[in-house]
């Protein structure tokens, strides 16, 4: 059966492109699970697709991931096209019409520079020629779920060209969902620029009022790396783990992502745009097939990893993506008010089961939860919460007393007015950034 029901997802720069490669890369493994060199195959991936299987929006009926590769330097996306080729899954045929209709690239980088990748005359053109191959994959959908862009906030392609990209798409397609996943780079600073680049990135692209920001953090995704025993995590290994929370929601709730969460999660994206993923279990790869954790386990887990020392993190909303066979037995209205218990009705209804209330959750003005009886990635039951809370207020403002201390001092500024962004325009972007931080403290 054809499947002409889909998201369309641009993977802009070479972070967007690595990891937007590990996602759909996971999403992909949904149907062919390979655990420790042996296959554990859910939904054999060259047998007819299964039509209520939620990752079918991301790929075509050729199993071409529904994605374009943007990059000002040729080099990463041939590359990841390359890689693509010995995967079950692909981007394209190998051909080069069919390359190009997927792809955009121009030489010479960005130069770790907002103002150059959302400015500058080529890279305007980068996003033009974008826009023309998302209009000619939507001619080729019956219907379009919504966009997902991927890129960093640090350097100059993904952010500057990404910001374009969120907002032309915004402009031309008022009425579609759009969703932006932002990895932040190293608190510790890679280049000295980035905290100029992350302020005028996220300061812009949370003006899309039809759509959201997740938020993905290197030094998160670094800590959970070693956390699960990986001694000197990479890049791929960041990625691994920024691709399973990502792919984890859109592989629980498919196009539901688009019609029910978003709207959910961000019902006042001008003023609380920002969200976080956390997946439980959390395990080395070697442990996913002994792991056969129950959801009072996983409740503990996921309350472990957000008990801050007052207890108190705020949610603005929050939404829980539960993946195991019996996980459309949890039904968010069995909340027990006098107990702070969720509870979960277990497979034969009888055996009941509680989930005791994280103490977050305690403060959130709402939350739901969508369930998917597949097992995911070889858990038998696993999940992951998206969260719009006070945690980002913490890093959000060190970036931005970053970024002030070197507006302050004209640190670099120049390097961005030649290309028509001033001192006024950072002014305005750390204003804007503060004015979310404040919202999300009065929580
Ligand atoms: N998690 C993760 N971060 C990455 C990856 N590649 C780059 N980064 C981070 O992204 C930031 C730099 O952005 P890039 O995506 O490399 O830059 P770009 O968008 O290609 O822009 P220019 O190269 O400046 O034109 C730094 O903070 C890097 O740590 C990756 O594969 N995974
Ligand atoms: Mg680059």
């Amino acid at each position: 059966m054809i499947n002409t029901k889909g998201t369309i997802s641009l993977l802009v720069g070479q972070c967007g492109i690595q990891v937007g490669d590990a996602i759909f890369d996971e999403l992909a493994s949904s149907y062919m699970l390979q655990n420790n060199g042996k296959n554990v195959t859910y939904n054999n991936f060259n047998d007819q697709h299964d039509v209520n299987n939620n990752v079918d929006a991301f790929f075509d009926e050729k199993y071409h991931a529904r994605a374009i590769l943007v990059d000002t330097e040729a080099k990463v996306v041939a590359n990841t096209i390359a890689k693509s080729k010995h995967r079950k899954w692909k981007y394209s045929n190998n051909n080069k019409k069919d390359i190009d209709s997927i792809s955009v690239v121009r030489q010479g980088g960005a130069a770790n520079n907002w103002a150059y990748g959302y400015m500058d005359q080529s890279n305007i053109e980068v996003a033009t020629q974008t826009i023309e191959k998302v209009r000619k994959q939507i001619e080729k959908l019956d219907y379009l779920y919504g966009f997902n862009i991927i890129s960093s906030a640090a350097g100059g392609t993904g952010s500057g060209v990404g910001t374009r990209l969120n907002e032309e798409l915004g402009d031309i397609y008022k009425t579609i969902p759009l969703v932006h996943i932002v990895i932040l780079p190293f608190e510790a600073g890679e280049v000295a620029v980035q905290s100029l680049n992350s302020i005028l990135s996220l300061s812009h692209i949370i003006k899309n009022n039809y759509g959201g920001t997740i938020i993905a953090r290197n030094d998160l995704a670094f800590m959970t790396c070693k956390r699960n025993g990986i001694l000197s995590p990479g890049l791929n290994d960041l990625n691994n783990v920024i691709a399973r929370n990502v792919s984890s929601i859109f592989a629980a709730a498919g196009s539901s992502f688009y019609a029910d969460c978003i709207p959910h999660l961000w019902s006042q994206n001008n003023l609380y745009p920002f969200v976080e993923l956390k997946s439980v279990p959390q395990t080395s790869e070697d442990a996913i097939e002994f792991n056969n954790d129950s959801w009072e386990a996983l409740g503990k887990e996921l309350s472990r990893e957000f008990l801050d020392k007052d207890h108190n993190k705020k949610m603005y909303s929050s939404f829980l993506f539960l993946h195991g066979p019996d996980s459309n037995h949890f039904k968010s209205d069995d909340y027990d008010n006098n107990n702070n218990h969720y509870s979960i009705l277990m497979p034969n209804d009888k055996v009941k089961a509680t989930w005791e209330m994280l103490p977050i959750w305690r403060n959130a003005t709402s939350w739901k939860s969508i369930a998917n009886p597949k097992p995911w990635r070889g858990y038998m039951r696993s999940c992951t919460l998206a969260m719009n809370s006070k945690n980002i207020i913490e890093p959000l403002t060190r970036m931005i007393s970053k970024a002030s201390d070197m507006i302050r001092t004209d640190a670099y500024l120049h390097q961005y007015s030649k290309h028509g962004i001033d001192k006024i325009e950072f002014c305005n972007s750390a204003l804007r950034l503060e004015r979310i931080v404040s919202c999300y403290s009065e929580l």
